[in-house]
């Protein structure tokens, strides 16, 4: 069985690659572009663009190990019959989720905004997960596909740390999961809710999971590679 320790936070973290999953959520251009979602309620995209270069060498270490990965997508369907009226409204949004924007209507699926950047752009046979909502799981059949793969471990990365990334943690962990979150992996607009957040995680013994950097575990990984070899 190929299992793999890490130094992490609070401390070391056991996994088997063969039941773990990379798990990208909402990498999205409504996030990290100008004239998305993110940018439509009031905040500096430019924040996120850090995460790339990281997690761009995570995917492709994970995917030359043969891991398997999932990506996240939050958005709804173009009627919007899947959005409550709650998030619609929800601040003060120079643009609301389904209004026109520079890259189609705002976080609706199917347009060019709600769909991943360019630089992490799923593969042919990877799963897509539309979610309506924050966490991978609600309204999703992300669970269902985590099950018949035999996935008990989930590598969690993408952003934003504090809402889509969280959620989904606390979502996994409620569930069974253990959940790693390499946190230069993950992005926020807000660099104190980044911190604290991967503190969240960590803190009380990992009460929702456990926190790295990326290096080690591309390292880690890689060697089982090269073993193989
Ligand atoms: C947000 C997300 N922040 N992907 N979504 O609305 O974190």
């Amino acid at each position: 069985m190929p299992r793999l320790t890490l130094e992490a936070q609070p401390g070391e973290f056991v996994f088997d690659s063969e039941r773990t999953a990379l798990v990208l959520i909402d990498m999205q251009r409504d996030f990290l572009e100008p004239g998305g979602f993110g940018e439509s309620l009031g905040n500096d995209v430019g924040k996120l663009t850090k995460v790339v270069p990281p997690l761009k060498r995570l995917l492709e270490t994970a995917r030359a190990v043969g891991l398997t990965v999932i990506h996240t997508r939050e958005g709804h369907r173009p009627d919007l019959s899947d959005a409550p009226p709650a998030k619609i409204e929800r601040g003060m949004p120079a643009q609301r989720i389904g209004d026109p924007g520079p890259m189609g209507r705002i976080l609706v699926r199917g347009e060019t905004g709600q769909d991943f950047i360019e630089a992490l752009y799923p593969l042919p046979g990877e799963p897509v997960i539309d979610k309506p909502g924050k966490g991978a799981f609600y309204a999703t059949d992300f669970g269902a596909i985590l099950k018949h793969r035999g996935i008990d471990t989930l590598i969690v990365t993408g952003v934003t740390t504090e809402v889509c990334v969280h959620t989904t943690v606390r979502e996994a962990n409620d569930r069974g999961y253990r959940c790693l979150v390499p946190g230069d992996c993950c992005g926020s607009y807000f660099d104190e809710f980044h911190e604290v957040g991967l503190r969240m995680i960590a803190a009380q013994g990992g009460i929702f999971g456990w926190v790295c950097r990326s290096a080690p575990l591309v390292a880690a990984l890689d060697a089982l590679r090269v073993q193989a070899a």
